[in-house]
């Protein structure tokens, strides 16, 4: 399976599909990339994601794989050699702590920014910058505490958090 063709359709502006673009940078997997037109989504896109209509999409071999957290969860079980970095971490718990703020920067962190960007007026935006707050100081309290010693939330490499987390603050396929 792991030497199969591998397509990425994306969006050059999504962070993510850049989510999905650093998951296979990391494990050196050679892909075509399709850059896709939003306002005019082709055939392609509107057939493998027929539930959300949108990027990134990896096909794989025939597989198909929609949402970015799932897709880099993917790539990184399906090319799992020892001579690729992991992404997620391999002990159980920590796996399920890495993907426990992944969840927590989807349903928490990324509403409060766009709460606090877009309130319609100037009182509902100060409450939503105050949420916006509380989220960064939840998030600064637990990364703090795992870069104690490490330079990255799971280690020494770029893993799961720091992928789901980074793209949306200027992490790029360079890191
Ligand atoms: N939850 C999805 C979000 C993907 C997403 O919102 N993609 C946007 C580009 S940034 C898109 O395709 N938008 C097209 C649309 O909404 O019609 C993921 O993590 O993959």
């Amino acid at each position: 399976m792991a030497g199969e063709e591998v397509k990425l359709l994306g969006f050059w502006a999504s962070p993510y599909v850049l989510r999905t673009r650093i998951a296979l940078k990391i494990k050196a997997i050679s892909y075509e990339y399709v850059e896709e037109n939003l306002r005019e989504k082709s055939e392609l896109l509107l057939q493998s994601n027929p539930i959300y209509k949108k990027v990134p999409v990896l096909l794989h071999g025939d597989r198909t794989i929609c949402e970015s957290p799932v897709i880099v969860e993917y790539i990184d079980a399906i090319w799992n050699t020892p001579n690729s970095p992991p992404i997620l971490p391999l002990d159980p718990y920590d796996r399920a702590v890495a993907k426990f703020w992944g969840v927590f920067i989807e349903d928490k962190l990324h509403p409060a920014m766009r709460g606090a960007a877009r309130g319609l007026t100037e009182a509902v935006r100060a409450t939503n910058v105050e949420e916006l707050h509380s989220v960064l100081q939840i998030l600064e309290t637990v990364l703090a505490k795992c870069g104690e010693e490490k330079r990255f939330f799971g280690g020494e490499n770029l893993g799961y958090v720091d992928i789901v987390l980074g793209v949306g603050f200027g992490l790029d396929e360079s890191h």
